[in-house]
C-alpha cells in the first residue's frame, strides 16, 4: 500500500526519497517532519558530521497547501558536507572545475564489521568508498523523512509513536518492558540518550566517554512503543502477511542491527508459558474504557501482537545494535592493493549511535504500521478511510462485551 525509495550517497549532493500510497486528504505538518529529522540528529556519541548537517527535506511533490493530494511525496535533503566532499565524489569523469573539498585517495583496507570487504566482492570495486558510501547510515535520515508522513497519518487516526534506549553496551536500565508510556512520552529530545533513568543515562553517558577515550566503539538495545493500535492489523493467514514478521525485517534493515525483539522477545525461549502468555480478563468489573473492548490484558509481554495481528495493547519493538565499525584503534585487516596485512580504514565516525537508531526505528515502525494500517481501512482519501475506522471501532466495542441482562 505504501511504498517508498531513497537515493543518495554519504558525502554525495543529498538524499532523495519517494513516498507512494499516502491517501490523499492528509494535513501534513511539515515542520514536524523536519523536527523528526532533527531528533536523528541528537544523542550523546555522535561525531562531527553532526555538527556540520542540518537535515530538512526539501519537498518537491505530493503536496498541496500543506495537504497531500494522492501523488507521490519526493523531496531532497541536501548534504551540507558535499561542499568538502565535491572534488571526491564527482559524478561526471572530472570533477568541475569549481569544485571544493580536499581531493582523497581511494579506501583500501576494509573495516571489519562494516560492508567494505562483501560490497567490494559483489560490486567489483577497488575504491571502498564506492561502497561505504552507501552503505553508510546517513541513508537513514531519507528513512525518518519517509516515517514522518507515516506517523502523522498513524497520529490522524490516534495513533502514537514513542521510543526510548533501554541499553548502551555493558549498561542497562533494570527492566526495560516495564518503563511505562508517560515516562518514556516525556523524555526530551535532546537528552543525551533519551533513557527513563537519570542514573543509569549518566552511567551510559560515562560508559560512552570511556569507549571513545579507548578508541572504541559501543552498541545497545532500544524499544519502539506505538499505543492506540486497533486490533485487527496484519494477518496470520500467509506468512508475508505477519505483522511481526514485517517489523523484524524493517528493523533489522536498519545498519548495524542485528536482531528484533517483539513484547519479551528472546526472553521467551527460557520462560515457561504461565510467565510468556499474556491472561484475557474481563475489564467489567473495571473502570471500563468505553472507546474499545471490555477486555484487558494484566501484562503486554507479546508486544501488542499475537499470531502476527495487533491485538489492542500497545505495539512494542526492540532493536539490538552492534557498535559501530569505524574503530579509532582500528582492528587488523588487509589492504587490499598490496595484500599486506594493516589496520582497517580509518573514517570520521561515531562512537555509538544508539539513540539516533531508535529515532530510525520509530520512522521504520512508522511506515509498517501505516502500510498494514492502509490494508485494513485504506482508501485514496481520507475522508473515505475515517468512516471505516469508526465503523471497526464501533464493531470491536458492540461485539466484545458482556451480554446484557436478559430483559424482563
Ligand atoms: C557513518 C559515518 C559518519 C556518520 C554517518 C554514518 O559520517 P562521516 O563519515 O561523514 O563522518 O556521521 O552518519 C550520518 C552522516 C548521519 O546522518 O547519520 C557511517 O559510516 O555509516
Amino acid at each position: 500500500m505504501l511504498r517508498f525509495l531513497t537515493a543518495g550517497e554519504s558525502h554525495g549532493p543529498g538524499l532523495v526519497v519517494v513516498l507512494e500510497g499516502l491517501p490523499a486528504g492528509l494535513d501534513v505538518d511539515i515542520a514536524a517532519v523536519h523536527h523528526q529529522l532533527w531528533r536523528r540528529q541528537q544523542g550523546y556519541g555522535r561525531g562531527q558530521r553532526m555538527k556540520i548537517e542540518s537535515d530538512r527535506l526539501d519537498i518537491t511533490s505530493g503536496l498541496r497547501f500543506g495537504r497531500t493530494i494522492g501523488s507521490p511525496v519526493s523531496g531532497i535533503i541536501h548534504n551540507r558536507d558535499w561542499k568538502n566532499w565535491q572534488k571526491t565524489m564527482p559524478v561526471d569523469r572530472e570533477a568541475p572545475a569549481e569544485a571544493t573539498g580536499a581531493t582523497r585517495g581511494p579506501v583500501t583496507r576494509p573495516r571489519p564489521g562494516h560492508a567494505d570487504l562483501a560490497g567490494a566482492a559483489k560490486y567489483e570495486v577497488s575504491d571502498l568508498r564506492d561502497v561505504l558510501e552507501r552503505a553508510s547510515a546517513r541513508e537513514t535520515a531519507a528513512r525518518v523523512a519517509v516515517g514522518a508522513f507515516a506517523r502523522q497519518l498513524l497520529e490522524r487516526f490516534g495513533m502514537r509513536v514513542l521510543s526510548h534506549v533501554t541499553r548502551i553496551g555493558e549498561v542497562a536500565v533494570a527492566d526495560a518492558s516495564a518503563a511505562d508510556l508517560a515516562a518514556i512520552a516525556s523524555l526530551a529530545d535532546d537528552a543525551p540518550i533519551r533513557c527513563v533513568d537519570a542514573e543509569v543515562e549518566a552511567a551510559m553517558v560515562a560508559h560512552i566517554d570511556r569507549a571513545r577515550e579507548m578508541g572504541d566503539t559501543l552498541g545497545g538495545t532500544f524499544e519502539v512503543i506505538v499505543d492506540g493500535v486497533p486490533p485487527g492489523l496484519g494477518s496470520y493467514v500467509q506468512w508475508d502477511r505477519k505483522l511481526d514478521g514485517r517489523l523484524a525485517q524493517a528493523v533489522m534493515s536498519i545498519p548495524a542491527i542485528k536482531a528484533v525483539g517483539i513484547g519479551i522477545g528472546p526472553d521467551v525461549a527460557a520462560t515457561p508459558g504461565s510467565n510468556v502468555h499474556d491472561e484475557i480478563l474481563s475489564a467489567a468489573d473495571d473502570v471500563r474504557d468505553t472507546r474499545t473492548w471490555s477486555l484487558r490484558r494484566p501484562t503486554n509481554r507479546a508486544g501488542g501482537l499475537e499470531g502476527g495481528v495487533t491485538n489492542g495493547e500497545p505495539l512494542r519493538v526492540t532493536g539490538y545494535m552492534k557498535p559501530i565499525a569505524t574503530l579509532m584503534k582500528p582492528l587488523r585487516s588487509v589492504d587490499l592493493a598490496t595484500f599486506d596485512e594493516a589496520p582497517a580504514a580509518i573514517e570520521r565516525s561515531d562512537v555509538c549511535a544508539v539513540p539516533a537508531a531508535a529515532v530510525v526505528a520509530e520512522a521504520m515502525v512508522a511506515i509498517v504500521l501505516a502500510d498494514a494500517f492502509l490494508e485494513r481501512f485504506g482508501g485514496d482519501a481520507i475522508a473515505q478511510i475515517a468512516p471505516r475506522v469508526d465503523e471497526a471501532r464501533r464493531h470491536v466495542r458492540e461485539r466484545f462485551q458482556p451480554p446484557s441482562p436478559p430483559s424482563a
